[in-house]
């Protein structure tokens, strides 16, 4: 056997890059309130994306064949949001090999959206879902984009500065605190 380390190149050609890399898809359409902050990151790290709605128990066929068809496509990650019985990012998970992110979502028939976290979070050995927390739309975005900057070097760039951006807000914090004073402050 050839124990050598497999060059894996994965590098995106232009053509890959125009096409939408991520799907995100949603139970229904009042997901949308929620779920467009997914849509908002990627657009912010130029990232190309679809948005549809599919349900897992109102269109259930549509949903295999999403699924089926997803990777052929040139998808490479799903970012799936249900509310309630959320079964749609498992669902999805288990016909497609992309990595599948799930959001749950705190919807009109959700029982403080514990049922929604549970549904995706829970899932059976062998079909992982990567759950995000309740209505993390926009974690879903910055965790599909960090898996497609994987293999471009652009957007790991953009999601590096992105968090150099996060850091520097929080340092202004801390001197504007010092500055104007602040009754417990260490600093
Ligand atoms: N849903 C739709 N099909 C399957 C599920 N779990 C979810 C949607 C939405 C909630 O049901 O994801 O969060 C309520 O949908 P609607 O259309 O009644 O507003």
């Amino acid at each position: 056997m050839d124990d050598k380390p497999q060059t894996i190149n994965c590098k995106l050609n232009h053509k890959q890059q125009m096409n939408p890399l991520i799907g995100i898809i949603m139970g229904s359409d009042s997901d949308l309130v929620v779920m467009e902050a997914a849509s908002a990151i990627l657009k912010q790290f130029g990232i190309p994306h679809e948005v549809t709605v599919v349900s897992a128990h109102r269109t259930p066929l549509r949903m295999v064949e999403y699924a089926q068809k997803a990777k052929e496509r040139g998808l490479k990650v799903i970012i799936a949001g249900a509310g309630g019985a959320a079964h749609l990012p498992g669902m999805v998970a288990s016909i497609t090999p992309l990595p599948v992110i799930g959001v749950p979502i705190k919807s009109s028939n959700s029982i403080d959206g514990w049922d929604s976290v549970l549904s995706i979070l829970q899932m059976p050995n062998g079909v992982p879902v990567a759950t995000v927390a309740l209505n993390a739309a926009k974690n879903a975005g910055i965790l599909a984009a960090e898996i497609i900057g994987t293999c471009d070097d652009s957007v790991s760039k953009k999601l590096s500065a992105y968090k150099n951006s996060l850091n520097n807000e929080v340092i202004e914090k801390v001197a504007k605190l010092k500055k104007d004073g602040w009754e417990n402050g260490f600093d």
